[in-house]
């Protein structure tokens, strides 16, 4: 029997394109002996459209946006958990970005449906996408990391000199304020000095109510794959270096002037420290399916937890995917995996009891 994904991509969100060159890659790195692909689009306005069943790679991005669509709703997967109840297998592929898609939102509309999904639960997705509640857990979990601190828009307008003074005492110039939500790569600022700090409050408060300001450090960025649910295992690492001369943070981050070094150039001892990192940060949110974790490497040899990211970049050049490349795990096993991994967990969950 064959297997039948249905694949959620596009949203209302600013990786919406991305996402769409994410499901080109997925769907054509799918046996179609073992796989039936029901393509899910979501507009640009959040409108739900269901494709025709896929059995085979599409040529062109174009062909998966299908804009004049029949709407359906969101629960409209009801009729795949008709069919998981009748024993076919359906798993759900959400490849999607920012809210209402990796903050749990969609994840907890799937937990309703009871069908088998691909990635982290509710509970890591919502904590995943909120920097200060992972940097929590990292601190409850004894994780190194770099200081940080955060405000909510409303003690911030109560006191704002409290909230300047506070981040001077703790941590000093330069800082990076950012949204306290992942999925944001906007209102984010480097700072050297009170008025920038003022200026990036302003700015970062316009994307979210809570705000986080982490320590800068000097570092090189050094990233694993982790996959697995109850037993996860890690990738090689893979380093983030900007390509221009110059560390430039607007470069890096928003120009995407990157290039990835994969396996980094560290010592044994380095990446083993990460290794542990990573997998006890795992343990901690509660993952399941995959992270990409994320680290700084200073210059004095600490190693420090960074992010973790639920949802990565997951075209076939993205890290995520490269990592596990030189782990020895291709694409397409990359996706057999995954989905493999959103069974045994949904199958392992209709064996608890609810009731005594
Ligand atoms: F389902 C997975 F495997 F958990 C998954 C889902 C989504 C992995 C990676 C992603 N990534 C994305 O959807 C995106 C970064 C391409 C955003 Cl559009």
């Amino acid at each position: 029997m064959k297997t039948k994904l249905n694949l959620l991509y596009g949203g209302k969100s600013a990786e919406h394109k991305v996402s769409l060159q994410t499901a080109k890659a997925v769907i054509g790195a799918l046996d179609p002996e073992k796989y039936d692909i029901q393509p899910i689009f979501i507009t640009t306005e959040g409108r739900w459209v269901k494709g025709p069943l896929l059995s085979g790679p599409v040529e062109t991005v174009k062909e998966l946006e299908y804009n004049n669509g029949e709407n359906i709703a969101p629960t409209a997967l009801a009729d795949a958990s008709a069919q998981v109840e009748k024993g076919n297998t359906e798993v759900v592929f959400p490849l999607l970005h920012g809210p209402n898609g990796e903050d749990g939102t969609v994840q907890g509309m799937l937990e309703l449906l009871n069908l088998p999904y691909v990635g982290n639960g509710v509970l890591a997705s919502a904590a995943g996408m909120d920097k200060v509640i992972m940097k929590n857990l990292f601190a409850q979990a004894g994780l190194a990391q770099v200081d940080y601190v955060w405000f909510i828009r409303q003690s911030w307008k109560d006191d704002p000199e409290a909230a300047y003074k506070e981040v001077e005492e703790r941590l000093g110039y330069p800082c990076f304020v950012k949204p306290a939500n992942l999925g944001s790569s906007v209102g984010i600022s480097k700072c050297t000095n009170r008025e920038e700090l003022s200026q990036a409050f302003e700015e970062a408060f316009q994307f979210d109510r809570k705000i986080i300001i982490e320590e800068g450090v000097v570092a090189r960025e050094i990233e694993i794959g982790v996959m697995g649910n109850d037993k996860p295992e890690c990738s090689v690492a893979g380093e983030i270096v900007p390509k221009k001369d110059f560390y430039d943070y607007k470069a890096k981050y928003e120009d995407g002037e990157t290039a990835l070094i994969i396996p980094a150039e560290i010592s044994d001892e380095v990446y083993a420290e990460m290794k542990d990192m990573a997998v006890k940060s795992y343990k901690a949110l509660d993952n399941s399916g995959l992270v990409r974790a994320d680290f700084f490497l200073t210059k004095d040899g600490r190693v420090l937890i960074n992010e973790v990211n639920t949802m990565p970049g997951f075209t076939p050049f993205s890290m995520f995917p490269l990592l596990w490349k030189h782990t020895g795990v291709d694409y397409p096993a990359l996706i057999e995996r995954l989905v493999q991994l959103a069974i045994e967990r949904h199958e392992e969950k209709q064996n608890i009891k609810h009731t005594f």
